[in-house]
């Protein structure tokens, strides 16, 4: 490192450091005692943030976040796009590394169909939410999928091209670096049409500032088997084919672009009315008056309870688990198990709870003779330089998380092993609906031949299979029971068993056989017959973290539906649900998209009094 560059370095860190600091000061921090707001949102999450930006601009808004700021807690792993892909605490297992300043540790049931595992699935405790830990891929679902949308809630302003606008408003976009990337082989094409920097959308949208060469491999292993680059990108109601997709990355910097650094950020930087924040402060319960009106909420901060009251409305933006366990404790959900528990009655709404959504994958793992990431971060050397090229340049392998990712309904060759049932099943979906996406990437051998470990993943996006959450008491000091259905409907373990063949033809492809380095390592050449494929399959397959729709949206008198479309719940005034668990299914693919546009949406509901 060069005197220059090394000068360069240290301020550039400085600025990061100072960043985070002067923000947490001027964040407008709430007193634990009972205090009165037009909007109390419970969850400081990635819709919460979003919401509470928004309404701030013209009213007094409170936020209750159960978790702290994860610049303090998580530090790097939560700003470094690269420790994304690598935080311990995502680890899937019953005995994971524990991170209880971020995550809430869930642990979901025995799931009697995917091996009796008890998975652990993180979701975020920290102002921010889940966009603090996520894996930063932006992209929005297909046409047909918010026709689909649409139709379920009976609101036309679901559909694509009346959504594009509320997609638009949430995020800048910077086209991608080239000389950054230094990868002719991994050209970015998308619409410049699908966003409009003008509306200043406070979320970051970026390609990286650099490609693994991994992947670059990896990719053309699935244009071979016919996948090949999709023309408009993933943002224009699109997804076949592949893409270089775009990550929330703030380009500048390289660093992570949360709901927390964009929205708020933004929101503070304005100089206008902002939100309160109450950190470490877990509601407990909403409130209501004897006409079934939100007034308020129980909140707890370090064991000390007060309200915080609501002059117009209260929103829950707790999360696809726990908003359907604050729901039921405040008296919102199945009559049953509100009984079952003595939880006065307030909206007997069946739906709380149920029609749980999730997209889950396997892995095919062989090795490779490219280097990965991780390989350019192997040694204490390789780092140096690497902290070099992302503190002076905001580049090199610190500064990416990932990813090349591709999407398709099965080919017709791969379907006949579908029974009539599931064939039929997965008919239903939109055509233009991907059943399934495929996810390339690697990590270091600790040998130099093979030098990688290439992974190719593929991700349910069809699932039929549905799980439920539910309480286990009357108590917000007890987790949400979580069953997540996993495989319980043997649709999903045939269309998986018909991917798996569709991943082992890509990495049999002739583009990639020139550095495919020995016989496969998981699952293994002896797995063969479709029972020991799908025993594979139940044995080990793992969340993407995309679970959604616990408290579906839908139409009023449907028996599931727990929102309408402007996402006010059924059977009470002044309450509504935003966030991941309203929308009616598992948008195809990645959601933080979408659950920004639906925070956007139903702040504007919000404001016009709809
Ligand atoms: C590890 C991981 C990787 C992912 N990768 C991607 C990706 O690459 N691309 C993508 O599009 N999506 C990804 N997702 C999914 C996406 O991030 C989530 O769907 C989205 O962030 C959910 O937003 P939300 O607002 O519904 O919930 P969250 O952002 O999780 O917010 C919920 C908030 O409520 C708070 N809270 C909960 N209960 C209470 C209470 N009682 N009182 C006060 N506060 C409470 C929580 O602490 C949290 O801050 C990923 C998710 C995870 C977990
Ligand atoms: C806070 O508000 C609650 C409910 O309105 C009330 O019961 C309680 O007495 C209040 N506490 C204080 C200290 O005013
Ligand atoms: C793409 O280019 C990068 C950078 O030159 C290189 O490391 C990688 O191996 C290339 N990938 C392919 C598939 O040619
Ligand atoms: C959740 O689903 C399982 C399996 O179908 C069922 O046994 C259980 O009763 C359901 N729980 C709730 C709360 O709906
Ligand atoms: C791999 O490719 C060879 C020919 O290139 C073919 O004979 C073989 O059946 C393929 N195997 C798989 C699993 O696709
Ligand atoms: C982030 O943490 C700071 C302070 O601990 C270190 O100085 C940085 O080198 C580190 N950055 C990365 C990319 O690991």
């Amino acid at each position: 490192m060069n005197f220059t560059n090394f000068g360069n370095f240290v301020v550039a860190l400085c600025a990061l450091i100072g960043r985070s600091i002067a923000q947490e000061e001027q964040l407008q921090a709430g007193k634990p005692r009972n205090a009165s707001y037009d909007y109390v949102v419970i969850g400081g999450g990635t819709a919460g943030l979003a919401l509470a930006a928004r309404l701030s601009v013209s009213a007094s808004v409170a936020v209750i976040e159960a978790g702290g700021l994860y610049e303090k807690d998580n530090g790097n792993q939560s700003v470094v796009p690269y420790y994304g892909l690598i935080m311990p605490f995502l680890a899937t297992t019953e005995d994971h590394p524990r991170q209880p300043l971020m995550d809430w540790d869930l642990l979901c049931t025995p799931q009697s169909s995917a091996g009796n595992r008890r998975i652990h699935y993180a979701q975020a405790k920290t102002l921010g939410g889940s966009s603090a830990i996520n894996t930063m891929t932006y992209h929005r679902g297909t046409v047909g999928s918010y026709q689909r949308w649409a139709d379920l809630v009976g609101d036309l302003s679901y559909t694509f091209d009346n959504l594009l606008p509320y997609f638009k408003r949430t995020a800048t976009v910077t086209p991608p670096n080239l000389q950054k990337r230094n990868a002719p082989n991994a050209t970015v094409l998308y619409e410049p049409s699908a966003f409009d920097n003008r509306l200043k959308g406070p979320l970051q949208v970026s390609w990286a500032n650099w490609v693994d060469p991994t992947q670059s491999w990896l990719a053309r292993a699935l244009q071979a088997v016919g996948q090949a680059l999709n023309p408009s990108g993933f943002n224009s109601g699109k997804l076949n084919g592949g893409a270089w997709t775009p990550s929330t990355i703030r380009p500048k910097d390289a660093t992570r672009s949360t709901s927390k650094i964009s929205y708020l950020e933004s929101a503070i930087k304005s100089k206008r009315r902002q939100p309160t924040i109450y950190l470490h402060s877990q509601a407990s319960k909403i409130l209501f008056d004897q006409d079934k009106t939100a007034t308020g909420v129980a909140v707890v901060t370090e064991g000390n309870g007060y309200v915080i009251s609501a002059k117009k409305e209260v929103i829950l933006s707790a999360g696809v688990f726990h908003s359907p366990q604050l729901l039921l404790l405040s008296g919102i959900g199945p009559a049953s198990t509100l009984s079952e528990y003595s939880i006065p009655i307030i909206s007997d709404l069946p739906g709380v709870g149920q029609n749980l959504w999730d997209q889950i994958f396997f892995n095919v793992l062989r090795g490779i003779s490219v280097p990965n990431a991780g390989t350019y971060l192997a040694t204490p050397a390789q780092q140096a330089v690497a902290l070099q090229q992302y503190y002076t340049n905001a580049a090199g392998p610190y500064s990416s998380a990932g990813g090349y990712i591709s999407f398709e309904k099965l080919p017709a060759e791969y379907r006949t092993t579908l029974s009539p049932r599931t064939a039929d099943m997965l008919s239903q979906f939109p055509t233009d609906w991907p059943e399934i996406e495929y996810l390339a990437s690697g990590f270091p051998s600790g040998t130099a031949n093979p030098t990688t470990i290439g992974v190719i993943s593929a991700i349910l996006l069809s699932p039929l299979s549905t799980g439920n959450v539910t309480i286990r008491s009357s108590s917000i000091s007890d987790p949400p029971v979580i069953n997540l259905g996993w495989l319980t409907d043997p649709a999903d373990g045939e269309t998986l068993v018909a991917a798996f063949k569709r991943v082992r033809e890509m990495w049999n492809s002739s583009a990639i056989s020139g550095i495919v380095a020995g016989p496969e390592i998981v699952p293994g050449a002896t797995v063969t017959s479709d029972a020991d494929i799908l025993n594979y399959i139940r044995q080990s397959a793992q969340p993407i973290w995309h679970a959604s729709s616990t408290c579906a949206m839908g139409k009023k008198g449907d028996s599931g539906a727990v929102v309408d479309s402007k996402a006010r719940v059924f059977g009470v005034n002044g309450l509504r649900v935003v966030d991941n668990s309203v929308t009616p299914f598992s948008v195809p693919g990645h959601p933080q998209s979408s659950v920004y546009m639906l925070a956007e949406k139903i702040a504007e509901n919000i404001l016009k009094a709809e």
